[in-house]
Parts: structure tokens; C-alpha cells; sequence
């Protein structure tokens, strides 16, 4: 799968393309990808690329002439364009594992106030916000998408580690814990050094609908949730519910 980034500032995508995870799954292949700068394709002296809003108000608006023509040479709209702004639909992991199973994506990252309209219009094919804030500009955006779909692609990630973590399962992920057993006087929960399988996936369902209540409570209506999750939903409100980070904690043998 190949991702086109077309920014005024390549260089703050590029290093996340160039360590970690990512860094591999290009190495192995399973990714490609090409950072176009808009301002190559500003035919002026000055390679301006940004303008003043017609009606007035605030701050500039990027040109519609250099991003049609890099838009057109990275092979837009017949391929699928993303362009990552805060007044687009809001991105989930359902749009995430939807890209991943797509073809190819080129994504625009915005400056100043944003893209003229006409170029919405004729060439993006997905308009997408991370989130209800907003950022100085979509290249920050545009790696958390990039960073949400490509690790779903076969052979970045185990399929395990997928299946296991927030989401996946309409829950919020349970608490983990490496060694040591006792930390500074914390203890992990007893039950998951027990051994017993049955009891740890128990546990770790039951904290997962504790923490999805406190967090995230809109999640547990949705109907796509394991079976088990309304006993442990009662057993859990019976129980007084989450510890807050910083509040007193099961695991802990001081009230420190
Ligand atoms: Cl995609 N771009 C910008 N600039 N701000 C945002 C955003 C995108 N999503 C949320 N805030």
C-alpha cells in the first residue's frame, strides 16, 4: 500500500516514515510511500502557495493552482484522496480498517485556514477530522491516520496483539502489568499470576467494562459487545466501579 502525503512541510512527516514500526513495514515492502511538496508546483517567482479569503475574515487559504497541480501528477481523484481537516467526518477505527483494506491513499495536509473549495470539490474523496480540537495544521493529522491504517496491514503487527487491544473488542482495553510482581509496595492482581486462564480472561473482561463505563461509557451500548459484559457491568457498578489513576488502587498493600 502506498501513501502520497502532499505538505508545505514534507520534513515533518518524513522522520516518522523513517523510524520504528514504520521504518520496517516500508523495509519489508509492505509499505510505500512519497512526500510531495505543494510548493514545487508554485510556478511563480515567489512559489506562493497560500492567498486571502474571498468575503474577508481571517488568515490565508491555501491557492487552489499548486495543490491542483500536485494533485493531478500524484494521481488524483481516480485514486482515493484524503484531506485531514477539522470539519470533516470524524475518524474511527471502522474508517481505519476500511482504508487499510483499500488501495493506494494520498492524503493533503492543510495550512493557514485551509484548501480553496474547488479543490474539495474536484479532487478529495474522503474529508476526515481526527478528533473535536483543533491543530495548527493537518500533518500531525495526516500521520495519525496514516499511523492507524498501515499498522492494520497483514505483517506489520500480530494479528494477536490487534485482536487484544482497545476497540477491537467495542471495550476499552483491561490494565497490564509486567515484572516485577511487586513494585514499590504495588502488587499485581494476584489472579493474573495464578495461572488460570478461565480467571484471567474473566478479570481482564470485567476491568475492561469497569474502564469503558468510567471512560467511555456511550461505548456499552453498543450490540456488537461480548455476551458476559451485562452481568460484569452489574457486578462492577455493585462495586463502586473504576480507580481513578492516583486514587486507591486494589493492587497496592499501603495506602500510600
Ligand atoms: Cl485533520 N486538521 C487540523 N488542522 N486540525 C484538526 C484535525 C485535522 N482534526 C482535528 N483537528
Amino acid at each position: 500500500m502506498k501513501f502520497t502525503i502532499l505538505t508545505l512541510f514534507p520534513e515533518i512527516v518524513k522522520a516518522y516514515f523513517e523510524a520504528s514500526v514504520m521504518k520496517k513495514a516500508v523495509a519489508a515492502g509492505i509499505i510505500e510511500y512519497e512526500l510531495v511538496n505543494i510548493r514545487d508546483y508554485a510556478h511563480d517567482r515567489h512559489h506562493k502557495c497560500d492567498d486571502e479569503v474571498f468575503g474577508g475574515g481571517a488568515g490565508m487559504l491555501m491557492k487552489p493552482e499548486p495543490l491542483d497541480r500536485a494533485l493531478e501528477a500524484a494521481g488524483s481523484p481516480a485514486q482515493r484522496t484524503v484531506y485531514v481537516t477539522p470539519s470533516g467526518r470524524l475518524f474511527n477505527q471502522k474508517m481505519a480498517e476500511e482504508f487499510a483494506s483499500g488501495g493506494n491513499l494520498i492524503i493533503v495536509c492543510g495550512r493557514y485556514e485551509g484548501i480553496d473549495q474547488r479543490i474539495i470539490d474536484t479532487r478529495i474523496t474522503d474529508e476526515v477530522s481526527i478528533g473535536d480540537y483543533v491543530l495548527s495544521s493537518g500533518e500531525v493529522a495526516a500521520m495519525v491516520l496514516v499511523d492507524a491504517v498501515y499498522r492494520l496491514k497483514p505483517g506489520v503487527i500480530s494479528g494477536e496483539s490487534l485482536e487484544e487491544e482497545s476497540f477491537a473488542s467495542g471495550l476499552l482495553e483491561y490494565p497490564q502489568y509486567t515484572r516485577p510482581a511487586v513494585y514499590d509496595t504495588m502488587r499485581v492482581p494476584d489472579v493474573l499470576t495464578s495461572g488460570n486462564h478461565a480467571q484471567i480472561a474473566r478479570w481482564r473482561l470485567k476491568a475492561s467494562v469497569a474502564k469503558t463505563l468510567a471512560y467511555r461509557p456511550e461505548l456499552l451500548s453498543k450490540d456488537n459487545l461480548p455476551g458476559e459484559v451485562d452481568s460484569l457491568l452489574r457486578e462492577v457498578i455493585d462495586e463502586g466501579g473504576w480507580h481513578e489513576p492516583g486514587t486507591s488502587d486494589p493492587g497496592r498493600t499501603d495506602q500510600k
